[in-house]
């Protein structure tokens, strides 16, 4: 952060939501991202935690169980961790084509959210390790959302992609907070 950013936000902490279906690997991806895999201990289906000094990231299922309508996705970003948010992370089982249309109708859906207008979208097309997963360029294409400015390879089992998925947002966020 630049000083002059620094002084007009003295002590800004920067909101990343990170959104997926269930199963995708989000879990997964904060203990990575947190702990280097191993599992600290955190409630299971809906969290916020400090992932640095600055940065703080909630995670949530979304289409689990009931399909997500706008009334529930109104609740989400009226919490207060998700309002004025800096980036949005959205997890996507590469390995599993067939939920890919609900997926892409979910993100969708909440990047027509006015609360999301410009706010940055990188997506992680997680579970690169496995052979019947798609490629990043293919998750791409199948989304073909504008709003999506980054689509990036993962596994988050053994963690590759992640720090490079992490720098492409904090460059994104860096450029919308500008
Ligand atoms: P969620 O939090 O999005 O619901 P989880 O997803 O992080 O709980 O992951 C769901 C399952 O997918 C877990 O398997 C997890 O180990 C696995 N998984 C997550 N990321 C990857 C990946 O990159 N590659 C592979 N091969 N598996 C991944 P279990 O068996 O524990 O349910
Ligand atoms: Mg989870």
């Amino acid at each position: 952060m630049s000083a002059m950013r620094r002084a007009i936000y003295p002590n800004r902490n920067f909101k990343i939501l990170m959104l997926g279906l269930d199963n995708a690997g989000k879990t997964t991806v904060l203990y990575q991202l947190l702990n280097g895999g191993s599992p600290p201990t955190l409630p299971a289906n809906e969290e916020t935690v400090q992932l640095t000094r600055r940065v703080s990231f909630t995670i949530h299922d979304v289409g689990f169980q009931q399909p997500i309508t706008r009334a529930s996705l109104d609740n989400l970003f009226q919490d207060n961790h998700c309002q004025d948010l800096d980036g949005l992370i959205f997890v996507i089982d590469s390995s599993d084509q067939s939920r890919f249309e609900v997926a892409k109708r979910i993100l969708r859906r909440i990047l027509s959210s006015h609360d999301m207008t410009g706010v940055p979208v990188v997506v992680f097309a997680n579970k690169q390790d496995l052979p019947q997963a798609v490629s990043p360029l293919e998750v791409t294409n199948s989304l073909s959302l504008s709003q999506v400015r980054h689509v990036q390879g993962t596994s988050a089992t053994d963690g590759s992609g992640l720090t490079e998925g992490m720098r492409q947002l904090r460059r994104l966020v860096r450029e919308f907070r500008q």
